[in-house]
């Protein structure tokens, strides 16, 4: 069994998978960014505002060899909201929550797994979902979400640079699931026109989850209809049409609960003093932050 393998094993046998590309592909990785972009594929401002923090640049003071890509399996988090003698329960979808502790246990993962050997695992800003399909470690559906054996489209990406000289290099061409050539549920299920049937890429620009993503100042745009708001952040309805989500659609922890006191301090907006610190820490909690609120709450319960 080759080195690779045996960290491959152990994550494995910690419920996540990952895989190695050597660090020479960064540009390879830019370009499939850059080149869409170059062709008009990708909207300037959704590149401003979303992909131009992305950094293929080598970290300063430290030779990467490789790069490994992690998924990490997550659910979906449960929130209640009391509001006027009704409860709202909501949606907070997979890779909201919990995002620094599962950086750290893939971390910690990695290095148990290289045992006695001191490599280092540096974290890195890397488009992850091109990352993970051109490694092999996740395939693409037609909803440009990437797919993992067992756990679907619920799972977290993470990548690190690192020292370890991986012995194979895993980067090869991305592919699609194979049902995705002729199933059409997600581009039927989205409402925004996001996923379309004229080309693969998402149309970014127009997905939901953008729009909600923005800080409360930014009002929804008129042509989004108030009804197609289910969730809390994100959206779900691409995964929740997926055949290859059927197993993991239903995969939901509690998380919190928001009294009719936290709910109405959250709709009035203008947060200030401790309040907002307590309340903050709540929310953050459940994946959520402060500034997508009081808009992205009231459009969940006043359209009632
Ligand atoms: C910007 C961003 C967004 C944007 C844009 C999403 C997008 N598709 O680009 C918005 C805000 C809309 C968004 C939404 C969501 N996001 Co987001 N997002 C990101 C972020 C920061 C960068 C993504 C990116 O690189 N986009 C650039 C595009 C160009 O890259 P790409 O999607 O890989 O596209 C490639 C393919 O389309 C391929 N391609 C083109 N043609 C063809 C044809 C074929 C046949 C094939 C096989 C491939 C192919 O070429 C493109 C590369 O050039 C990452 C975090 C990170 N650092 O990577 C999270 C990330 C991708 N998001 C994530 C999640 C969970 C989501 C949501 C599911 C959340 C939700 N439930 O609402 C939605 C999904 C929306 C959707 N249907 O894609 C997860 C994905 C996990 C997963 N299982 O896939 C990530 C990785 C965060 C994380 N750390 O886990 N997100």
């Amino acid at each position: 069994m080759s080195r690779d393998d045996k960290i491959v094993d152990y994550l494995r046998e910690n419920g996540c998978d990952c895989r190695f590309v050597k660090v020479e592909h960064l540009n390879e990785l830019r370009e499939e960014i850059e080149s869409r972009r170059r062709s008009g594929l990708i909207d300037e401002v959704f590149y401003q505002n979303e992909l131009s923090g992305l950094r293929y640049k080598k970290p300063i003071g430290f030779s990467p060899r490789s790069i490994v890509v992690i998924a990490v399996p997550q659910p979906s988090m449960r929130v209640m909201f009391h509001w006027q003698g009704k409860a709202y329960p909501t949606i907070v979808p997979p890779t909201y929550a919990d995002w620094l502790k599962v950086r750290r246990f893939a971390q910690s993962l990695l290095k148990e797994s290289a045992k006695a050997e001191k490599w280092k695992f540096v974290k890195c800003l890397l488009p992850l979902k091109t990352l993970a399909a051109h490694s092999g470690l996740a395939m693409y559906g037609r909803n440009n979400i990437s797919y993992i054996p067992k756990y679907g489209s619920f799972h977290r990406l993470v990548a690190f640079f690192t020292d370890y000289p991986c012995e194979t290099d895993q980067w090869q061409e991305p592919s699609m699931l194979p049902l995705c050539v002729t199933c059409q549920a997600c581009i039927i299920a989205c409402p925004t026109g996001a996923i379309s049937g004229e080309r693969f890429l998402l149309r970014a620009e127009r997905c939901l989850t953008y729009f909600n993503e923005m800080p409360a100042e930014k009002p929804f745009p008129a042509w989004i209809n108030p009804s197609w708001h289910r969730n809390i952040i994100g959206c779900m309805r691409c995964q929740e049409a997926c055949p290859y989500d059927k197993g993991v659609i239903s995969w939901a922890v509690d998380r919190c609960s928001f009294s009719e006191g936290e709910t109405e301090y959250l709709l009035k907006g203008n947060y200030s003093g401790d309040a907002k610190g307590r309340v903050e820490r709540k929310l953050k909690r459940a994946g959520l932050d402060i500034s997508f609120f009081p808009r992205n709450l009231a459009v969940l319960l006043i359209k009632d």
